[in-house]
């Protein structure tokens, strides 16, 4: 018996794979094992991501809190009580993960911990969120730190949070002492998760707690305040470590007309489009904004970012007029819809995300990407696709850094409780108890392979092979 193995680059229609061939000779029986892969750089960052209040447990202080106990609509087992017991055990979790081989974790900073009352900081909280990014670190995980991911102090809702202007000076002071506290241990922040979902949601919905007023004005002046709360954090932040990377989570879904709705649905998508997904982004490159959000310059906001991060989830239908539901659900009979009518599996919607933004010349990171699915039956063939999308990014040389799967495990999903299931480990949040699912493995061969491969899509989606490694793959050949 006898093994060679070797490597050849292998090109074909904007495409680079890597293949290794290994040929074992026994007797007159010679057979050719031939494994392609589409290669990730090395110092590419493999993350998940997750969120204080998502995870940690007991965040009693905030408004989402409040608004699980008061709003009814929340029977006990679905509000986030214990969540994952982050709190008092992240590192277990940080095992998981380094055992996965990832190498970067997203986390949020729960600002009504650090800053229960008004200006009164709590050290201990800080001392906790100093542990779990030290076990970060011990584990050779990066960390990326967002400042807000959606929660809000109550005494800050009590002020009028984003509907006024004073949210900025709070925003600012909260995020000079966290940079001081946890600052040398974080080298990449976000200021702000999605914030257009937050203005969706939060005001133009009853799908998150209440601002002081919901609608159109009180929303678009709360942007306009979140754009003044960025630029002011980005400078604090950048003015105690220089060195540190600032970007923002910006989820970027794609919007079109719904089949069959004619022009005008086709002239509101993009309407849509440029008001959730480009506004923001514009306002930080530029400095400006443009009506709805106001109008005018905002000091210190040009050029206030390091990177850009991208959620990264579906596509949307919307028709015009819009009815009552604005998102149209019409999914079309082909379409692979995730648990609870979430959203629709869409790939190439990550990579014409990733395209959009290649003009602001900055680093890109897919801060979040991933599916509801408890049974894990997409979540493998969506990991595979989804990756495949960063990887032709990667090869037209776009410059994507890393990808943050969301989640690690299983967490508390907003205004659907516990009914959707994002995590590569499952958790039950009765019990606690964790099990790797079948796409953890995958991701974990990813990881520490840099590499998705042929063999990976035979073994966990094999219906995707002759899509994701087409036909000029030379033949396995056995005599
Ligand atoms: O769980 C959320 C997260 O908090 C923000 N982005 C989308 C995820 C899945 O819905």
């Amino acid at each position: 018996m006898m093994w060679c193995e070797g490597l050849e680059v292998f090109e074909g229609f904007g495409r680079c794979y890597v293949l290794d061939f290994c040929c074992v000779f026994w007797r007159y029986r010679v057979s050719f094992v031939v494994k392609a892969k589409m290669i990730f750089p090395p110092d590419f960052l493999w993350g998940t991501a997750m969120s204080a209040h998502q995870v940690e447990g007991n965040n009693k202080n905030n408004d989402w809190w409040t608004w699980e106990q008061d709003n009814g609509r929340f029977p006990p087992h679905q509000q986030s009580g214990l969540a994952c017991n982050w709190w008092q055990n992240a590192e277990a979790d940080l095992d998981r993960a380094a055992e996965m081989g990832v190498n970067a974790h997203r986390i949020s900073i729960e600002w009504s911990r650090v800053e229960p009352e008004p200006s009164v900081f709590d050290q201990e909280a800080l001392a906790r969120y100093r542990q779990i990014l030290l076990a970060m670190h011990e584990r050779g995980i990066e960390p990326m730190v967002a400042l807000h991911h959606f929660t809000n102090p109550m005494w800050l809702v009590e002020k009028g949070d984003f509907g006024s202007e004073i949210v900025v000076d709070y925003f600012q002071r909260y995020t000079a002492k966290v940079v001081a506290e946890l600052g040398d241990l974080v080298p990449k922040w976000l200021t702000f998760n999605e914030p257009m979902v937050y203005f969706f949601l939060r005001y133009l919905s009853d799908d998150f707690p209440a601002p002081a007023q919901r609608g159109l004005r009180p929303g678009f002046m709360a942007v306009n305040n979140m754009l003044r709360c960025h630029a002011a954090a980005y400078h604090t932040i950048k003015a105690s470590r220089p060195d540190a990377q600032v970007g923002v989570a910006k989820n970027m879904p794609v919007f079109q007309g719904a089949p069959g709705s004619g022009q005008l649905s086709k002239w509101w998508a993009k309407r849509v489009d440029w008001l959730f997904n480009e506004s923001w982004l514009e306002s930080m490159e530029t400095g400006k904004v443009k009506r709805p959000f106001g109008s005018g310059v905002i000091k210190n906001l040009a050029g206030s970012y390091d990177f850009i991060g991208i959620n990264y989830y579906t596509r949307f239908y919307v028709k015009f007029p819009p009815g009552k539901e604005f998102i149209s659900r019409d999914w079309g009979e082909d379409a692979v819809v995730s648990d609870g009518d979430y959203g629709e599996v869409y790939p190439s919607g990550l990579y014409q995300a990733i395209k959009r933004v290649i003009k602001y010349n900055k680093p890109i990171y897919i801060t979040e990407n991933g599916v509801p699915d408890q049974a894990d039956s997409l979540r493998p063939s969506f990991l595979l696709t989804h990756l495949r999308e960063v990887w032709r990014a990667i090869s037209f040389c776009f410059p994507v850094m890393g990808y943050y799967h969301w989640s690690l495990v299983d967490n508390f999903e907003w205004d659907r409780g516990w009914t959707q299931r994002f995590g590569l480990i499952e958790m039950n949040p009765e019990t606690q108890e964790r099990m790797m699912r079948d796409s953890g493995r995958l991701y974990q061969e990813i990881c520490q392979d840099y590499a998705v491969s042929s063999d990976m899509v035979a073994r966990y989606a094999p219906s995707l092979l002759p899509e994701l490694f087409p036909g000029d793959m030379p033949k396995i050949v056995t005599k």
